[in-house]
């Protein structure tokens, strides 16, 4: 073969040589850059989580009280009961100090069962724990989220079971707007007390009511009947919440990887 001399195939495999080193160099110079920002990445996540110490202090009710022991701010914390994440307040708790955060979103009586002691005109009893309310003001006699209280008074009711006592503080619960229910907890089935007496609304159909906060009580069982109104009477949900007391469980609070937890239960 004639067509190339010496030289040229030296020339041409010292261009070969250098563009193959000038491509490793770029290579390695990428990867050296990139390994250099993940470790000061990885450096900065470990200087805040060592800046965030805190621990629980107390709770009561809905409120969780945190101590800021650490030297930055303390923010952004999640919630835990018995490992289900609740919603809380906007957190920023200064070092050295102690903050207070509202817990909320933990129904307890979702997807629990629900017995009628009658057979509704319309809508099943399992409505009322399914976790869907309905659009505020639909029709109180929609199938799809309401069920029928076909009287008054306390022989006609949709009954709770939660599964075990537990520590109640709240209730929210939507209903046909122009009437007024009862609802009542047990812990045996047979003696009820009063727990929030649902008022009347306005705006026709459908309408949420909210007991707030009250001091918990210990039920297992919860029954809602129509008192009194314009003789026609639903329920689309009724939610009832746990308190942050004796019997709750176990609360953990996480913030920057970091966890504490405690027996509410203790
Ligand atoms: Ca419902
Ligand atoms: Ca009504």
């Amino acid at each position: 073969m004639k067509g190339i001399t010496p030289v040229v195939a030296i020339i041409l495999l010292l261009l070969v040589t250098i563009s193959i080193v000038g491509f490793a160099m770029v290579f390695f110079q990428r990867n050296i850059q990139q390994t250099s920002l993940g470790g000061e990445q990885n450096l900065q996540n470990q200087i805040a989580s060592a800046s965030v110490i805190f621990d629980i202090s107390s709770t009561y009710q809905d409120k969780v009280y945190v101590r800021n022991i650490g030297s930055g701010l303390l923010s952004d914390i999640k919630f835990y009961l018995n490992n289900q994440e609740m919603s809380s307040s906007p957190v920023s708790v200064p070092s050295g100090t102690v903050g207070e955060v509202t817990v909320s979103g933990l129904v307890i009586s979702y997807n629990k069962p629900v017995v009628a002691s009658y057979s509704p005109n319309f809508g099943s009893a399992s409505l009322i724990t399914n976790s869907v309310f309905a659009p505020e003001g639909t029709g109180w006699n929609n199938p799809a989220y309401a069920v029928s209280l076909n009287s008054a008074g306390s022989g006609t009711n949709l009954k709770i079971d939660i599964g075990s006592v537990r520590n109640a503080n709240r209730v929210r619960i939507q209903a046909d707007d122009n009437d007024n229910y009862m609802i009542e907890y047990s812990t045996d089935e047979f003696v009820w007390l009063p727990l929030y007496s649902v008022p009347f609304a306005s705006g026709g159909g459908l309408r949420t009511r909210d007991s707030g906060m009250f001091v918990p009580v210990s039920a297992r069982y919860i029954r809602i009947y129509a008192v009194s109104g314009d003789g026609s009477y639903s329920v689309s949900e009724l939610e009832v919440y746990v308190a942050l007391t004796k019997g709750a469980g176990t609360l953990k609070a996480c913030a920057s990887s970091i966890c504490k937890e405690i027996n509410l239960d203790a």
